[in-house]
């Protein structure tokens, strides 16, 4: 029988042995570094929403409110991209993908909710007033029903309709790579079809908490029921506050399959600066892509947990935001294949 002292001196010895293990350093919560504020998004849709984080940053606000009020400037435009103005399914129906981390650990996400016009914001109420992190469908838009956000009408946007009209005459299910790039839209500056469109932020608070945020209407086109990367944390967003955050815009099925943003950021932790881990994370999907890397686009965008940035695609056309002020600078991403 072990008396209480030996079991007492034997659990101390454990707790001694877990303290010096790697596991350890990964477990405990790291001590916020205060500092000053940076926002990162992807592509030029984050010049807005960027701004809209901005407010709640600069003033000294939460990263956690930042990254959701940014983020909810483009799920408003419906002339861009996320949210209800979005392209939809192969069967006409737009449906949403998003997801939200904070610097405890804490994430929620949706997939498959529909006509409901803040997705970011459902899936901040599944991790705040929910014991799960992602609710999908129709049980997705039961609870932000019982939350008290209003059911939009099922509609497509003008442009998604037309889009759609378009799709039809084919059917064939071909996303267009750096569609989410307003300059490489067919009909110039926002309004243009789109194909697939994804907003991720990260940012870092002037009290060194960091948070990410990740919205889409996913692949314009795809199957009815199919999820993307975007509402995955670990694919499409990942979040630790002892390391950094990252964030993965572009094929979902190519970010899941490397779970990319919990990849770079434990790149980062092993040593590798935000661009450097973003770019071994983009060798890597190419190495299992081969010939057919050249037909998608997949890019990150990372933070440290003391805020230097970084951003990588697979090919030339990914562009990213970064705010360190009140103006948000646009700036294209090196990518891999040249
Ligand atoms: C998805 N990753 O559903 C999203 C699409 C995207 O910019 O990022 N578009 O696979």
């Amino acid at each position: 029988m072990p008396t209480r002292r030996k079991f007492l001196q034997s659990s101390a010895a454990g707790l001694a042995g877990l303290a010096a293990s790697p596991l350890a350093a990964v477990a405990l919560p790291a001590a916020p570094v205060a500092g000053k504020p940076v926002v990162i998004s992807t592509w030029d849709a984050g010049v807005n929403a960027n701004k809209g984080a901005w407010k709640v940053i600069g003033p000294g606000g939460y990263a956690l409110d930042a990254v959701e009020a940014g983020v909810m400037v483009t799920e408003s435009e419906q002339g861009c991209c996320v949210g209800l103005g979005g392209n939809p399914d192969r069967d006409g129906i737009v449906t949403l993908d998003a997801c939200i981390m904070d610097e405890k650990f804490n994430c929620g996400g949706v997939a498959g909710l529909e006509r409901i016009k803040h997705p970011i914001s459902v899936a901040r109420r599944v991790m705040e007033r929910t014991p799960h992190v992602l609710l999908v469908g129709e049980g997705a838009q039961q609870f932000a029903v019982s939350q008290g956000f209003p059911l939009e009408p099922q509609q497509l946007s003008a442009d998604a309709k037309k889009a759609y009209a378009e799709w039809l005459k084919t059917s064939k299910y071909q996303p267009v790579v750096n569609i989410e790039n307003s300059k490489s839209r067919p009909t110039g500056p926002v309004g243009g079809p789109q194909n697939h469109d994804t907003i991720a932020m990260l940012a870092l608070d002037a009290q060194g908490r960091l948070s990410g945020s990740c919205t889409t209407s996913g692949m314009a086109f795809k199957m009815r029921g199919r999820v993307g990367d975007s509402p995955l944390i670990g694919s499409g967003l990942f979040v630790d506050p002892a390391v950094g955050a990252a964030a993965a815009t572009g094929q979902g099925e190519d970010v899941v399959r490397i779970a990319g943003a919990h990849l770079i950021v434990e790149l980062m932790r092993q040593g590798r600066t935000p661009q450097q881990a973003c770019k071994e994370a983009i060798e890597r999907i190419a190495a299992i892509k081969g010939a057919k890397a050249k037909d998608i686009q997949v890019a990150f965008i990372a933070i440290s947990k003391t805020g230097q940035t970084g951003a990588y695609a697979l090919q030339k056309g990914f562009n990213f935001t970064v705010s360190t002020t009140d103006t948000p600078v646009l700036r294209d991403s090196e990518f891999l294949l040249k």
